[in-house]
């Protein structure tokens, strides 16, 4: 590798913790700063295997609960070459939902164990870092009622956060859980400090490869 390399950088959590709000900001200010940064979000909505999880999504189609669980892996492994490759150019990539909203969403429903839902995305890039916006389901119903998409009811979204719960439990991944009950900018300037530093420090480093 000649230049160092960016960082994978994740956001989680549950619905309305302030998500994409926070990737577009840290990747604003990562540029501001002259670090070439970009933004990801899975799904990808916009390639073939994305329109399918989407037209899911909103209720324009059934998909079987495992195979739609695939689907979503797949939507990630489609864009592996793509995002090595910006991470070897020394871009950092942060990345709206990843594997772990693949696990805790699938295994939110009856009769999936987190074992058989982690096995389709072991050895994509492993993050250097995953951050946890964490929010009470009562601060994030005060954000806007729920969207119409499949997944948005309370009942499920707390179903969907002990799962999350449960994957934060892995030492193998570097969790940080984040209080996204606080302002924008406060919670903003939390996680551009972490980035910073997980930037230095991953430039030298290895990408890894998750849960193996
Ligand atoms: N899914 C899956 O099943 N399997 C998978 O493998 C993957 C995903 C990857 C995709 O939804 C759905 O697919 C999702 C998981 C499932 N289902 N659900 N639920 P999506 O990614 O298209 O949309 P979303 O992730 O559900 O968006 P979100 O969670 O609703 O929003 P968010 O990104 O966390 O929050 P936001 O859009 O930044 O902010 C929401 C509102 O709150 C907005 O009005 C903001 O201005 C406001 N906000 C944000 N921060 C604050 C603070 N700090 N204070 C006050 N107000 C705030």
């Amino acid at each position: 590798m000649s230049c160092r390399r960016g960082s994978l950088i994740v956001l989680e959590g549950v619905d309305k913790a302030g998500k994409t709000t926070q990737c577009k900001k840290l990747v604003h200010a990562l540029q501001q700063s002259g670090r070439p940064a970009e933004m990801m979000r899975f799904p990808d909505r916009t390639t073939q295997i994305g329109q399918l999880i989407s037209s899911y999504l909103e209720k324009k189609n059934n998909l079987e609960d495992h195979t739609v669980h695939l689907l979503f892996s797949a939507n990630r492994w489609e864009l592996v070459p793509q995002m090595k490759k910006k991470l070897e150019q020394g871009i950092t990539l942060v990345v709206d939902r990843y594997a772990f909203s693949g696990v805790a969403f699938t295994s939110a429903k009856p009769d999936f164990s987190l074992e058989w839902c982690k096995n389709p995305d072991v050895g994509l890039p492993k993050p250097d870092l995953v951050m946890f916006l964490q929010l009470n389901p009562s601060v994030a119903a005060g954000r806007g009622e729920f969207g119409t998409e499949r997944y948005e009811t309370s009942s499920f979204q707390r179903s969907v956060q002990q799962r999350f719960e449960q994957l934060m439990k892995d030492p193998s991944v570097n969790w940080k859980v984040i209080d996204a009950a606080r302002s924008i900018e406060v919670v903003h300037s939390e996680i551009k400090v972490l980035c910073e530093n997980i930037i230095n420090t991953a430039e030298n480093l290895p990408i890894g490869e998750l849960w193996k």
